[in-house]
């Protein structure tokens, strides 16, 4: 319960107000530490493309319900490469999230070539960012409802709008710790995949076939998730996942002493079915995470904007460290095959 969240709203607008005036003409003129409108970050990826053309692109996945663009960001180095896969902003009104999605981009051209973590990821993975992947419910948050949280589908036969992206998919879909009521929070929709801003990510999933990380950042309270969300059955490579997001969050804490709790969903938040990193694990990625970024409840989804840069940076360090550990993971999987291959077996 957040006592003074109208006094909170006006802030962010004032905040938001400072920088509306200024049109940044290149991303190293972009204000970062301010939330931004969808216009704002559609217009933040297309610099960025158009400033690293070598490195970054655009791909459009698919199309919203109110038909606009699915953008994902691809950062790649090479040809025929495997990937990671980063999500920010299903849940609309979590808008830290979008904020550091943002900023990610930015530390990715920044630090390729200069930062050694970084450029060894990348010259092994490609890495996909979608950054608003629910543009419709983030639009509606500027202009009429900043705590809306599903997508703006419509649902026959009630008032009731909208269905919870993190309910939507194929892993025990409409199971418990979801709903059937069009009007709740946590809708799981009329049946899996319904929700365009979803199937898009499936199929982009499948037809690329080697993702090996997927991770998908949401906030509030803190914690450092993986499957399942759906079963207390513990997954398969819960020990490996386990040491992983241990190592994640001892890195993202390093910066500001930020603590995170950490374990599987179903343990450390609530059973949620139909979750995303449930499929996704469930497709065969085995580091599939999901992030609650700050804060632990004071600011909720409202958090203040002077937070947006220290929570992107620390979150960032975790991400690192998943990453590095897929990439080692990957290389051990190609040295086995070597030496167990035709030619090189022992
Ligand atoms: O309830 C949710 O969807 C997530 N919390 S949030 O406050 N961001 O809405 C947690 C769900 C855990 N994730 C998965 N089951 N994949
Ligand atoms: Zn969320």
């Amino acid at each position: 319960m957040i006592q003074d969240l109208q006094d909170l709203l006006d802030v962010e607008q004032q905040e938001m107000m400072r920088s509306r005036a200024f049109q940044p003409r290149s991303t190293n003129d972009y204000d970062y530490t301010n939330y931004h409108t969808l216009d704002e970050i559609y217009s933040f990826i297309d610099m960025l493309v158009q400033e690293n053309p070598k490195l970054v692109s655009k791909v459009v996945i698919g199309q919203s319900y109110e038909r606009r663009p699915l953008n994902v960001l691809k950062f790649s180095t090479g040809a025929n490469r495997h990937g990671i896969w980063i999500d920010t902003g299903i849940h609309s009104r979590e808008w830290v999230t979008q904020a550091s999605g943002t900023w990610f981009a930015k530390k990715i051209v920044n630090d390729y070539g200069r930062n050694a973590a970084l450029t060894a990821i990348l010259d092994k993975f490609d890495i996909f960012l979608e950054i608003v992947t629910n543009p419709d419910g983030y639009d509606y948050t500027h202009k009429t409802d900043r705590m809306w949280r599903k997508t703006r589908r419509p649902n026959p036969g009630s008032t009731c709008v909208g269905v919870d992206p993190n309910r939507n998919w194929n892993a025990s879909f409409g199971g418990p710790g979801s709903s059937n009521d069009p009007c709740s929070q946590i809708y799981h929709g009329p049946y899996a995949h319904s929700e365009p801003e979803v199937k898009a990510i499936v199929d982009f999933v499948k037809s690329h076939g080697k993702l090996k990380a997927f991770v998908s950042i949401h906030s509030y309270s803190q914690m450092l998730l993986y499957p399942y969300g759906y079963t207390r059955t513990p997954c398969k490579d819960q020990a490996e996942l386990h040491r992983v997001a241990g190592k994640a969050i001892n890195a993202l804490q390093r910066p500001y002493g930020t603590s995170y709790r950490y374990g599987s969903v179903i343990e450390v938040i609530y059973q949620a079915s139909g979750g995303t990193i449930d499929w996704t694990y469930d497709q065969g990625i085995k580091y599939s995470y999901t992030f609650e970024l700050r804060d632990s409840g004071r600011y909720g989804f409202i958090l203040p904007a002077n937070q947006i840069v220290p929570t992107a940076r620390e979150t960032w360090l975790a991400l690192i460290m998943i990453m590095k550990h897929a990439k080692n993971n990957l290389l051990k999987q190609q040295l086995g095959s070597v030496n167990t291959g035709p030619a090189g077996r022992r």
